[in-house]
Protein backbone atom coordinates (compact mmCIF):
# COMPACT_ATOMS: atom_id res chain seq x y z
CA UNK A 1 0.00 0.00 0.00
CA UNK A 2 1.35 3.50 -1.04
CA UNK A 3 1.08 6.39 0.99
CA UNK A 4 -1.61 7.38 -1.06
CA UNK A 5 -3.56 5.22 -0.75
CA UNK A 6 -4.01 6.29 3.16
CA UNK A 7 -7.18 8.04 3.88
CA UNK A 8 -6.10 11.50 4.48
CA UNK A 9 -7.05 13.18 7.65
CA UNK A 10 -9.32 15.42 8.24
CA UNK A 11 -10.22 17.69 10.82
CA UNK A 12 -14.58 17.74 11.06
CA UNK A 13 -14.42 13.45 11.34
CA UNK A 14 -11.85 13.81 14.40
CA UNK A 15 -14.01 16.43 15.88
CA UNK A 16 -17.40 14.61 15.27
CA UNK A 17 -16.44 11.75 17.44
CA UNK A 18 -15.51 14.06 20.40
CA UNK A 19 -17.61 14.96 22.82
CA UNK A 20 -18.73 19.04 22.43
CA UNK A 21 -17.75 20.05 25.93
CA UNK A 22 -14.10 19.58 25.61
CA UNK A 23 -10.81 21.48 26.79
CA UNK A 24 -8.82 19.65 24.36
CA UNK A 25 -8.95 18.69 20.49
CA UNK A 26 -10.94 23.07 20.61
CA UNK A 27 -9.85 24.25 17.64
CA UNK A 28 -8.51 21.10 15.86
CA UNK A 29 -6.18 21.76 12.62
CA UNK A 30 -4.67 18.61 10.43
CA UNK A 31 -1.96 20.73 8.36
CA UNK A 32 -0.35 18.77 5.06
CA UNK A 33 3.26 19.69 5.90
CA UNK A 34 4.96 21.27 8.84
CA UNK A 35 8.49 21.35 10.26
CA UNK A 36 7.38 20.32 13.27
CA UNK A 37 3.70 20.20 15.00
CA UNK A 38 5.36 21.26 18.25
CA UNK A 39 6.69 24.31 16.46
CA UNK A 40 2.76 25.04 15.18
CA UNK A 41 1.46 24.58 18.62
CA UNK A 42 4.42 27.18 20.39
CA UNK A 43 3.32 29.56 17.37
CA UNK A 44 0.07 29.39 18.43
CA UNK A 45 1.17 29.49 22.33
CA UNK A 46 2.89 33.34 21.52
CA UNK A 47 -0.03 34.35 19.68
CA UNK A 48 -2.02 33.83 22.65
CA UNK A 49 -3.96 31.00 21.98
CA UNK A 50 -6.04 29.57 24.26
CA UNK A 51 -5.19 26.52 25.48
CA UNK A 52 -7.28 22.72 24.11
CA UNK A 53 -5.72 23.52 20.53
CA UNK A 54 -4.36 20.95 19.27
CA UNK A 55 -2.40 20.48 15.88
CA UNK A 56 -2.08 17.39 13.63
CA UNK A 57 0.20 17.22 10.67
CA UNK A 58 0.60 14.26 7.81
CA UNK A 59 4.25 14.67 7.02
CA UNK A 60 6.83 16.74 9.24
CA UNK A 61 10.11 17.94 7.21
CA UNK A 62 12.31 17.95 11.02
CA UNK A 63 9.92 15.93 13.45
CA UNK A 64 11.83 15.79 16.55
CA UNK A 65 12.41 13.60 19.93
CA UNK A 66 13.99 14.78 22.95
CA UNK A 67 17.94 15.89 22.68
CA UNK A 68 17.56 17.13 18.67
CA UNK A 69 16.88 13.32 17.94
CA UNK A 70 15.35 12.74 14.78
CA UNK A 71 11.34 11.43 14.96
CA UNK A 72 10.18 9.29 11.62
CA UNK A 73 7.27 10.64 11.23
CA UNK A 74 6.04 9.17 7.35
CA UNK A 75 3.43 10.70 5.44
CA UNK A 76 -0.03 9.16 6.43
CA UNK A 77 1.14 6.10 8.34
CA UNK A 78 0.79 7.74 12.13
CA UNK A 79 -0.64 10.35 14.23
CA UNK A 80 1.89 13.08 14.77
CA UNK A 81 0.29 16.30 16.32
CA UNK A 82 0.56 18.72 19.29
CA UNK A 83 -1.41 20.50 22.38
CA UNK A 84 -1.04 23.40 23.57
CA UNK A 85 -1.96 23.37 26.90
CA UNK A 86 -1.79 26.12 30.14
CA UNK A 87 -2.28 24.07 32.99
CA UNK A 88 -4.10 26.69 35.79
CA UNK A 89 -1.40 25.64 38.66
CA UNK A 90 2.44 26.83 39.35
CA UNK A 91 4.39 26.13 36.50
CA UNK A 92 6.72 24.48 38.31
CA UNK A 93 4.41 21.79 38.09
CA UNK A 94 4.06 21.32 34.51
CA UNK A 95 6.56 18.49 34.27
CA UNK A 96 3.58 16.24 35.45
CA UNK A 97 2.58 16.72 31.76
CA UNK A 98 5.08 13.82 30.23
CA UNK A 99 3.59 11.40 32.90
CA UNK A 100 -0.24 12.75 32.10
CA UNK A 101 0.24 12.48 28.63
CA UNK A 102 1.46 8.86 28.96
CA UNK A 103 -1.05 7.50 30.94
CA UNK A 104 -3.79 9.38 28.56
CA UNK A 105 -1.89 7.61 25.46
CA UNK A 106 -1.74 4.46 27.05
CA UNK A 107 -5.28 4.67 27.72
CA UNK A 108 -6.29 5.59 24.26
CA UNK A 109 -4.47 2.77 22.45
CA UNK A 110 -5.89 0.15 24.30
CA UNK A 111 -9.38 1.89 23.28
CA UNK A 112 -7.94 1.92 19.79
CA UNK A 113 -6.88 -1.29 19.77
CA UNK A 114 -8.95 -3.57 22.15
CA UNK A 115 -6.86 -6.26 23.65
CA UNK A 116 -3.67 -4.68 23.64
CA UNK A 117 -1.57 -3.96 26.61
CA UNK A 118 0.11 -0.55 26.44
CA UNK A 119 3.68 -0.37 28.62
CA UNK A 120 5.12 3.45 29.80
CA UNK A 121 8.90 2.91 29.53
CA UNK A 122 9.47 6.08 31.86
CA UNK A 123 9.45 8.79 31.20
CA UNK A 124 8.08 9.47 27.73
CA UNK A 125 7.71 6.21 25.41
CA UNK A 126 5.20 3.83 24.81
CA UNK A 127 5.17 0.30 24.32
CA UNK A 128 3.68 -2.35 22.65
CA UNK A 129 4.85 -5.71 22.89
CA UNK A 130 8.33 -4.72 23.99
CA UNK A 131 8.59 -2.42 21.02
CA UNK A 132 8.33 1.14 21.07
CA UNK A 133 4.75 2.60 19.50
CA UNK A 134 4.60 5.99 20.76
CA UNK A 135 7.14 9.06 21.80
CA UNK A 136 6.07 12.22 23.85
CA UNK A 137 8.27 15.71 24.00
CA UNK A 138 7.07 17.61 25.98
CA UNK A 139 8.25 21.73 25.56
CA UNK A 140 7.32 24.94 27.90
CA UNK A 141 7.63 28.13 27.78
CA UNK A 142 7.49 30.04 31.29
CA UNK A 143 7.05 33.09 32.75
CA UNK A 144 3.83 35.49 32.25
CA UNK A 145 1.97 34.15 29.47
CA UNK A 146 3.58 30.89 29.52
CA UNK A 147 2.32 27.61 27.77
CA UNK A 148 3.26 24.02 27.54
CA UNK A 149 3.51 22.04 23.98
CA UNK A 150 2.72 18.46 24.34
CA UNK A 151 4.11 16.70 21.40
CA UNK A 152 2.86 12.98 20.37
CA UNK A 153 3.83 10.79 17.65
CA UNK A 154 2.08 7.54 17.90
CA UNK A 155 3.31 5.06 15.10
CA UNK A 156 -0.48 3.84 13.58
CA UNK A 157 0.01 2.12 10.27
CA UNK A 158 2.95 1.22 9.16
CA UNK A 159 4.16 -1.85 8.69
CA UNK A 160 7.59 -3.27 9.34
CA UNK A 161 9.33 -2.18 6.25
CA UNK A 162 7.90 1.51 6.46
CA UNK A 163 10.47 1.95 9.61
CA UNK A 164 14.00 2.35 8.36
CA UNK A 165 16.15 -0.48 8.91
CA UNK A 166 18.22 0.62 12.49
CA UNK A 167 14.45 1.04 13.71
CA UNK A 168 12.41 -2.07 12.51
CA UNK A 169 13.87 -4.40 15.55
CA UNK A 170 12.66 -1.88 18.14
CA UNK A 171 9.24 0.23 17.09
CA UNK A 172 6.13 -0.69 16.04
CA UNK A 173 2.84 0.32 15.02
CA UNK A 174 -0.51 -0.04 16.34
CA UNK A 175 -1.25 -2.26 13.15
CA UNK A 176 1.81 -4.45 13.98
CA UNK A 177 0.60 -4.92 17.06
CA UNK A 178 -2.75 -6.25 15.56
CA UNK A 179 -1.46 -9.17 13.97
CA UNK A 180 0.84 -9.94 10.64
CA UNK A 181 -2.51 -9.84 8.15
CA UNK A 182 -4.45 -6.74 9.98
CA UNK A 183 -5.77 -3.96 7.78
CA UNK A 184 -4.62 -0.43 8.36
CA UNK A 185 -6.43 1.24 11.38
CA UNK A 186 -8.86 3.86 10.81
CA UNK A 187 -7.21 6.96 11.91
CA UNK A 188 -9.42 9.31 12.64
CA UNK A 189 -11.19 6.69 15.53
CA UNK A 190 -7.58 6.16 16.68
CA UNK A 191 -7.02 9.46 17.03
CA UNK A 192 -10.35 10.52 18.35
CA UNK A 193 -9.97 7.68 21.32
CA UNK A 194 -6.51 9.10 21.72
CA UNK A 195 -8.00 12.68 22.28
CA UNK A 196 -11.13 12.24 24.12
CA UNK A 197 -8.68 9.58 27.10
CA UNK A 198 -6.03 12.80 27.28
CA UNK A 199 -9.39 15.26 27.71
CA UNK A 200 -11.45 13.39 30.06
CA UNK A 201 -7.39 12.45 32.27
CA UNK A 202 -7.34 16.46 32.66
CA UNK A 203 -8.61 17.06 35.52
CA UNK A 204 -6.69 14.73 37.13
CA UNK A 205 -3.66 16.50 36.15
CA UNK A 206 -4.35 18.93 38.90
CA UNK A 207 -6.60 17.56 41.62
CA UNK A 208 -5.65 13.49 41.66
CA UNK A 209 -1.97 13.50 40.19
CA UNK A 210 -1.10 10.35 42.80
CA UNK A 211 -3.72 8.63 40.42
CA UNK A 212 -2.18 9.46 37.25
CA UNK A 213 1.32 8.30 38.92
CA UNK A 214 0.04 5.38 40.34
CA UNK A 215 -1.25 4.05 37.08
CA UNK A 216 1.53 4.85 35.12
CA UNK A 217 3.81 2.86 37.70
CA UNK A 218 1.22 -0.09 37.25
CA UNK A 219 2.30 0.82 33.93
CA UNK A 220 6.12 0.76 34.26
CA UNK A 221 8.20 -1.44 32.31
CA UNK A 222 11.03 -0.28 34.31
CA UNK A 223 9.97 -0.81 38.33
CA UNK A 224 11.97 -3.70 39.73
CA UNK A 225 14.47 -3.96 36.97
CA UNK A 226 18.22 -3.13 36.43
CA UNK A 227 19.00 -0.20 34.51
CA UNK A 228 21.62 1.75 33.33
CA UNK A 229 20.74 5.60 34.61
CA UNK A 230 22.26 8.58 32.16
CA UNK A 231 22.32 11.66 33.72
CA UNK A 232 23.56 14.83 32.87
CA UNK A 233 26.33 14.85 35.30
CA UNK A 234 27.21 10.53 35.60
CA UNK A 235 26.31 6.88 34.38
CA UNK A 236 25.76 4.79 37.07
CA UNK A 237 23.61 1.29 36.84
CA UNK A 238 20.72 1.03 39.51
CA UNK A 239 17.58 -0.55 39.65
CA UNK A 240 14.29 0.89 39.49
CA UNK A 241 12.18 1.04 42.48
CA UNK A 242 8.87 3.10 42.01
CA UNK A 243 7.97 6.92 40.28
CA UNK A 244 8.04 9.31 42.67
CA UNK A 245 4.82 11.84 43.61
CA UNK A 246 6.35 13.97 40.93
CA UNK A 247 6.42 11.67 38.58
CA UNK A 248 10.25 11.25 38.62
CA UNK A 249 12.03 7.62 39.19
CA UNK A 250 13.35 6.59 42.44
CA UNK A 251 16.32 4.39 41.75
CA UNK A 252 18.95 2.43 43.99
CA UNK A 253 22.45 2.65 43.24
CA UNK A 254 23.94 -0.78 42.28
CA UNK A 255 27.61 0.64 43.52
CA UNK A 256 26.32 2.21 47.10
CA UNK A 257 22.93 0.95 47.52
CA UNK A 258 21.84 4.42 47.97
CA UNK A 259 18.77 5.87 47.15
CA UNK A 260 18.06 8.43 44.20
CA UNK A 261 15.41 10.41 42.35
CA UNK A 262 16.19 10.90 38.49
CA UNK A 263 13.93 13.71 36.87
CA UNK A 264 16.07 14.26 33.53
CA UNK A 265 18.46 12.20 31.15
CA UNK A 266 17.56 8.71 30.37
CA UNK A 267 17.72 5.41 31.42
CA UNK A 268 18.09 1.80 29.71
CA UNK A 269 17.13 -1.21 30.11
CA UNK A 270 20.10 -3.46 30.99
CA UNK A 271 19.81 -6.18 27.98
CA UNK A 272 17.77 -4.11 25.48
CA UNK A 273 19.21 -2.14 23.20
C1 LIG B 1 10.65 10.80 21.65
O1 LIG B 1 11.94 11.23 21.80
O2 LIG B 1 10.31 9.65 21.66
C2 LIG B 1 9.64 11.94 21.42
C3 LIG B 1 9.05 11.89 20.05
C4 LIG B 1 7.95 12.93 19.86
C5 LIG B 1 7.45 12.98 18.44
C6 LIG B 1 6.27 13.91 18.30
S1 LIG B 1 5.53 13.82 16.73
C7 LIG B 1 4.60 15.24 17.02
C8 LIG B 1 5.54 16.20 17.74
N1 LIG B 1 6.33 16.96 16.80
C9 LIG B 1 7.65 16.69 16.93
O3 LIG B 1 8.56 17.21 16.25
N2 LIG B 1 7.83 15.78 17.91
C10 LIG B 1 6.59 15.40 18.51
P1 LIG B 1 13.16 10.33 22.29
O4 LIG B 1 12.82 9.67 23.58
O5 LIG B 1 14.32 11.23 22.23
O6 LIG B 1 13.25 9.18 21.21
C11 LIG B 1 13.77 9.43 19.93
C12 LIG B 1 14.30 8.09 19.41
O7 LIG B 1 13.18 7.22 19.10
C13 LIG B 1 15.06 8.20 18.12
O8 LIG B 1 16.43 8.49 18.37
C14 LIG B 1 14.87 6.81 17.51
O9 LIG B 1 15.76 5.87 18.09
C15 LIG B 1 13.48 6.43 17.95
N3 LIG B 1 12.46 6.74 16.93
C16 LIG B 1 12.45 7.71 15.98
N4 LIG B 1 11.31 7.70 15.27
C17 LIG B 1 10.58 6.66 15.76
C18 LIG B 1 9.30 6.14 15.44
N5 LIG B 1 8.51 6.65 14.48
N6 LIG B 1 8.86 5.08 16.18
C19 LIG B 1 9.61 4.54 17.17
N7 LIG B 1 10.82 5.00 17.51
C20 LIG B 1 11.30 6.05 16.83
Amino acid sequence: MDADSHTPLNADAIGALLPFARRIGRPLLVLGETTSTNDEAARLGREGAPEGAVIFAERQTSGRGRLSRRWESPPRRGLWFSLLLRPAFAQAGWTRLTTWAAVGIARGLEEALPGCHAAVKWPNDIYLGGKKAVGILCESAMGPGGYAVVGIGVNVNQARADFPEELRERATSLREAAGPDAAPLDRHAAAAALLRQLDALYPALERDFAAVVAEAQARSLLIGRSLTVHAPSETYAATAEALEPDGSLRVRCAADGTIRRVSGGEVSISGWQ
